[in-house]
């Protein structure tokens, strides 16, 4: 190596030190929160073809095998499938190849402010496999197959056919207090009764489960896994179950269905994150009708993008339509399924790295978080315009947000943050409170950083701020619970973690806060490992008492939880 590389490398490695105290002492870039977008990806055990780039430093096919397992389960979260970027930088090899292994191996092992998690000081890395993927990045990008209606068609699965199946409700389940509770690392949901808080069946899922939604009657239940497979259960049986199933790529994290009046029941849409395009399907037998990519330009520089992830989906209650978020080329798109064959889609404008949110109180507008941006765009669903695109806190993350009456500003919707302790309270009424309509009208401050979900109900005066991606474990284990008449008050903090009983040294993440259908009790999860106990702890919540635990065996690392009226019906 010359004199001038070296001294070069060593300034880096020298400022790369000093880089990675400071990300650590940075508030809001925690250690949870960058290993919650780096999640593993499915793609992780997908064949791809190796493409050699003779300028690259060489790789045997065992080593480019074992580099590309370790991209899909730490990196693809944010640098991308393609590596053309995310919320993560670019790491195609025009970029790479210019700076060299040597270089590259300094920002792997010790990461970045920007960041980058420090793979190698932290121990997630050893030193050989911070080389191996140095190397890897400078080659070609492999891609993972494709995904089209053939693969649909032949992983489509309808084990009970819509004329097989019961014309009325055939159990005594009070359906519409029934949660469907995600369990993650088990690839299974849990169907729990609201009322006597017992589990009524476990059913088998797609890999890593992610979400449930509510077919408009409320009757059938739509199951999404990161492999992106998806689970047709229908709560009429006398025991519900499955009754269809479909694979819609490799890697998805959303399913929604059809709400306007005239097509209940009748369509389902999925949108995967490979390849990147959604489909819509029969509501009661799954079986594709359409499939749309996603690729395309970026809002702003419109520069091409080779996967825009789709992220959240929601149903229209004004138009025959689904509102789709495309995450990196930051456009939201409003898919109008009344003619499939002369599709019409209204793209709008937001901003870049879409993620999740939900409907006002009204259900005309969606507010939707553009995450490692720090903005919510809010789509006027009537007019299919944007209304407004507002700046929050540090990477804004809602779940479906939280409607409440201000006594000050009337109606407002409120979004936690990832990357910081603020709550930022959104006006949400363009007619009786013109001048604060998608403004920030009010900012709290909650426990802190890491909150994934903020949730209240339209008979509650209470609003729940999780914190589970906290480093500190009396935040991540605890939940913070506002009163709506007076947030300046400040907050009040359940120690839910404790209230769970749970004794082993399991990392008891309170997450998710759901109502029941009635709004007089939120369920909360208290997530472990899966080789620890979890829970799920029940709060009364007028007296913000401990009301029940429910603990089972079964209960594998439960996070999300769906009570089926309010999924039904967008109460949040
Ligand atoms: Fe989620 C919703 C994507 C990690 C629990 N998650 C969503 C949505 C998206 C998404 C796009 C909105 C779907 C919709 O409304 O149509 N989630 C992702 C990721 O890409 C990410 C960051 C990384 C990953 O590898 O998947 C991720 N999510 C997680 C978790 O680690 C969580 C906390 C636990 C888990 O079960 O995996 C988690 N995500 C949830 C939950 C919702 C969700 C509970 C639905 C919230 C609701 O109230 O609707």
């Amino acid at each position: 190596m010359s004199t001038h590389k070296l001294a070069r490398l060593a300034a880096l490695v020298l400022s790369a030190l000093a880089l990675s105290a400071i990300a650590q002492e940075k508030k809001g870039v925690t250690q949870p929160e960058l290993n919650y977008q780096a999640g593993t990806s499915p793609l992780a055990s997908e064949p791809m073809v190796q493409s050699t780039n003779p300028k690259a430093p060489p790789m045997t096919q065992a080593e480019f095998a074992a580099a590309q397992k370790i991209y899909f389960e730490r990196c693809a979260g944010c640098h991308g499938v393609l590596r053309k970027g995310a919320t993560g930088k670019s790491l195609t090899p025009d970029k790479t190849l210019p700076n060299g292994t040597d270089y590259l191996k300094v920002f792997i092992k010790y990461g970045s402010p920007g960041g980058m998690p420090n793979w190698g000081t932290s121990g997630e890395l050893t030193d050989a496999q911070v080389d191996l993927m140095a190397r890897y990045i400078q080659h070609e990008p492999p891609t993972p197959p494709e995904w089209g209606m053939k693969e649909m068609m032949a992983s489509l699965k309808v084990s009970v056919p819509p004329e097989k199946r019961p014309t009325k409700q055939m159990n005594k389940l009070e359906l519409g207090n029934l949660f469907s509770v995600t369990l993650r690392d088990s690839g299974e949901v849990a169907l729990i009764d609201g009322k006597t808080k017992e589990i009524v069946k476990i059913i088998k899922t797609g890999y890593a489960v992610h979400i449930s939604r509510m077919s408009s009657s409320g009757r059938y239940l739509y199951v999404i896994g990161r492999d992106a497979r998806i689970n047709l259960i229908d709560l009429w049986m006398e025991e519900p179950g499955n009754v269809a199933e479909i694979k819609v790529g490799l890697e998805a994290r959303s399913v929604e269905t059809s709400k306007f009046k005239g097509f209940e029941d009748k369509l389902a849409i999925a949108g995967s994150y490979w390849p990147p395009q959604f489909v819509i399907m029969d509501g009661d037998t799954l079986k594709p009708l359409r499939i749309e990519s996603t690729r395309g330009t970026t809002v702003g520089t419109q520069e091409y993008h080779p996967e825009p992830r789709v992220a959240a989906i929601v149903s229209s209650h004004y138009n025959p339509e689904f509102i789709v978020n495309a995450k990196e080329t930051g456009k939201i798109l409003i898919v109008n399924y009344k003619d499939l064959k002369n599709l019409k889609i209204t793209t709008i404008d937001a901003a870049q790295f879409l993620h999740d949110g939900g409907m006002d109180s009204t259900g005309r507008y969606f507010l939707t978080a553009a995450n490692a941006s720090n903005k919510i765009a809010v789509v006027d669903t009537k007019e299919n315009k944007l209304a407004g695109l507002i700046e929050v806190g540090k990477v804004p993350h809602p779940g479906r947000g939280a409607n409440f009456v201000h006594p000050k500003f009337g109606p407002v919707w409120a979004t936690s943050h990832l990357g910081d302790e603020t709550i930022s309270i959104i006006g949400t009424d363009p007619i009786k409170h013109k001048a604060q309509a998608w403004k920030v009208v009010e900012t709290v401050k909650g426990q802190g950083g890491g909150s994934l979900f903020i949730k209240t109900h339209p008979k509650s005066t209470n609003l729940w701020v999780d914190t589970p991606l906290n480093p500190d474990p009396k935040l991540s284990q605890s939940v913070a619970v506002f009163d709506i008449k007076n947030l300046a008050k400040g907050f009040e903090v359940l120690p839910i973690g404790d209230w769970s009983g749970i004794k082993d040294d399991g990392a008891r993440r309170i997450v998710q806060p759901e109502y029941n259908k009635a709004g007089d009790e939120v369920w909360f999860s208290v997530w472990s490992a899966k080789d620890k106990t979890s829970a799920l702890v029940v709060v009364d919540d007028k007296t913000r008492k401990l009301k029940a635990v429910i603990k089972d065996p079964r209960l594998i690392t439960p996070t999300g939880k769906f009570n089926v009226n309010n999924t039904q019906h967008d109460v949040y």
